[in-house]
């Protein structure tokens, strides 16, 4: 049981504990049980009614993996690989959540675990060295070490479009879908947004609604998900050989069970290269991104070879020849934003039900109390739906009031952009870590790395009795200027909208905010910066 300090003002006391972690999702649950077995008496608040996170609160129809189920389980209970069967190659949000929710009852990590409880501040105090947080509620805690798993893809992002309180109908946000089904039987609904959120949800809702209109700002290089049902004689070869799998995903670029073609795209004749390409396009998942030539995330006229590939599939899949060239993406390299994965989304414009309004020719002027209004014309609507992304990595950090030494908040300290040390932590916020997986990689195996990375820097504080740590300020500005270079070099940074660089927000400030360094390489770095024995820290 914690313990509690009692205030001086007649409000209930602070609960004590070793740790506090913010977020019950694939990264917070994991942190919460190694903690646990650190020996630390840990809480976990989660903002959300359940377990799950990402997979909590995205349950949109259609909503699944981009990577392969076999390696997106977690890889550290070799008896929960065995007790668990991934149904389906692409597993979808309904079974992503049921795997979540057996994970936490079979490690019974829910009863450290407080639901509906919003942290709306942290505040550090220099002389306790130990971080206060408050709920929504009032009620406080009290932890040496706090530790954010708020995700990356956590604080949704709706614009603020003119009069949308005054709309009639229902209104979605993707990421913040009911839990009771949605019925779209005869509705006149729309979508705005084509995201890889939209592309899975488009063509699940297509054939129940009565009309659907999407708005679209951007189009996406859309690539065949190509998903099925595990067969029994899979499920069976998976579980015997995890421990090779998991071998496999962690010597890969990014983490997943796809490896960069060693060879370059023009040293390939032609003909040979484009039945390359074709071979790629009839294997399932991100085979045709990952598994292409290693040049096309650096070498624009290689990336333009495949783009040109990719634009002519789309091309072949939609009958209006018009409404095929607005689907086309023209203004970004393939890659340069994470390839959404689909199912039929294409042919969904084929519908008759379906009509496409390209928002950069008509912007939206105003949700209205009937539909929306762009500059052209009105649209009515019962149903509008916001598939319009994320204030992605630094945005469900900075909707907190954190504030470390000397009353600086992380708000101010990364006005102009994240700062922060391998993505771990920030100086000037000791004992804080973030165990956000911001690298380009296969989500669980990196959110496993950066866990158990700081569950090991907090062990190694113990053993040696420090009560703080926080990166050298010039380490981070290394670090920075590093990421930095790394990104320049890579098409990244060629997407004029894309949460990766925070310019899908209107204000945000550009910066790089995917880790542009792959998995394999970014796990180096961590590894690095622990074997030195912390030397890039202030420990005292
Ligand atoms: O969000 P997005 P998302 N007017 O930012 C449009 C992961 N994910 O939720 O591109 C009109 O990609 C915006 O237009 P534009 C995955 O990493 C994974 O779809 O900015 N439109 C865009 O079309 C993904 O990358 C899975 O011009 C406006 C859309 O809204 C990430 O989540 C599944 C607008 C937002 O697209 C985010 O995907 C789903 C405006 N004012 C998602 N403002 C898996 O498969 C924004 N838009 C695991």
């Amino acid at each position: 049981m914690p313990s509690s300090q009692q205030p001086t003002n007649g409000a209930e006391p602070a609960e004590q504990y070793d740790a506090i972690v913010i977020g019950a999702g694939v990264s917070g649950l994991y942190q919460l049980y190694r903690l646990r077995e650190l020996g630390l008496s840990v809480r976990c608040y989660e903002d959300g009614s359940g377990v799950g996170g990402t997979w909590y609160w995205n349950r949109y129809p259609g909503c699944r993996f981009d990577s392969e189920s076999e390696a997106y389980g977690y890889s550290w209970s070799e008896e929960l690989l065995q007790e668990w069967d991934w149904k389906e190659h692409y597993s979808g949000q309904p079974e992503n959540e049921k795997y979540l929710n057996y994970v936490a009852d079979k490690f019974d990590l829910r009863k450290d675990i407080q639901f509906n409880a919003r942290v709306e501040s942290a505040v550090y105090n220099e002389e306790t060295d130990r971080w206060e947080i408050a709920l929504e509620n009032g009620q406080r805690a009290q932890a040496q070490f706090l530790i954010a798993a708020v995700g990356l893809l956590s604080a949704r992002y709706t614009p603020p479009f003119e009069g949308i309180e005054s709309f009639r109908g229902e209104s979605f946000h993707t990421s913040r879908w009911p839990k009771e089904k949605v019925d779209f039987a005869g509705k006149r609904v729309a979508v705005i947004g084509t995201g890889a959120t939209a592309v899975q949800l488009i063509p699940e809702i297509a054939p129940e609604v009565g009309h659907l209109t999407v708005f679209q700002r951007t189009p996406n290089y859309c690539a065949p998900c190509r998903n099925s049902e595990v067969t029994p004689e899979e499920q069976r070869q998976w579980k015997a050989s995890y421990p090779e799998i998991h071998r496999q995903i962690r010597e890969t670029t990014v983490g997943l069970r796809h490896e960069f073609d060693p060879r370059k795209t023009f040293d390939v004749p032609q003909e040979e290269r484009l039945a390359f390409y074709e071979e790629l396009w009839t294997k399932p998942g991100f085979t045709k991104w990952l598994s292409n030539f290693h040049d096309i995330m650096t070498d624009l006229d290689a990336n333009e070879d495949f783009s040109e590939f990719v634009r002519n599939k789309i091309r072949a899949r939609v009958k209006d020849p018009v409404v095929a060239e607005k689907l086309v993406p023209k203004d970004h390299p393939f890659g340069s934003k994470r390839i959404p994965l689909e199912t039929n989304y294409y042919e969904a414009y084929n519908r008759d039900n379906v009509a496409l309004v390209d928002v950069r020719e008509a912007p939206i002027e105003s949700i209205t109390p009937n539909g929306v209004k762009t500059t052209e014309q009105e649209y009515a609507f019962d149903v509008i739906i916001y598939a319009t992304g994320f204030d992605a990595v630094t945005g469900a950090l900075t909707r907190i009031d954190i504030r470390g030494q000397g009353g600086q908040t992380i708000k101010d300290k990364w006005a102009a952009g994240p700062r922060n040390y391998l993505g771990l932590q920030s100086a000037g916020f000791p004992n804080f870590f973030m165990a956000i997986n911001s690298a380009f990689c296969n989500y669980t195996v990196c959110a496993e790395s950066i866990v158990e990375w700081i569950t090991d820097c907090i062990r190694h504080m113990r053993d040696k009795g420090f009560r703080r740590i926080a990166p050298k300020p010039q380490v981070e500005d290394a670090w920075m200027a590093y990421i930095n270079k790394v990104a320049a070099g890579s098409i990244f940074t060629q997407a004029k909208s894309a949460w990766f660089m925070g310019t899908n927000i209107p204000g945000k400030p550009r910066a790089v905010l995917l880790n542009p360094l792959p998995a394999l390489a970014y796990r180096a770095k961590c590894a690095e910066a622990a074997a030195k024995g912390y030397a890039d820290f202030v420990l005292q």
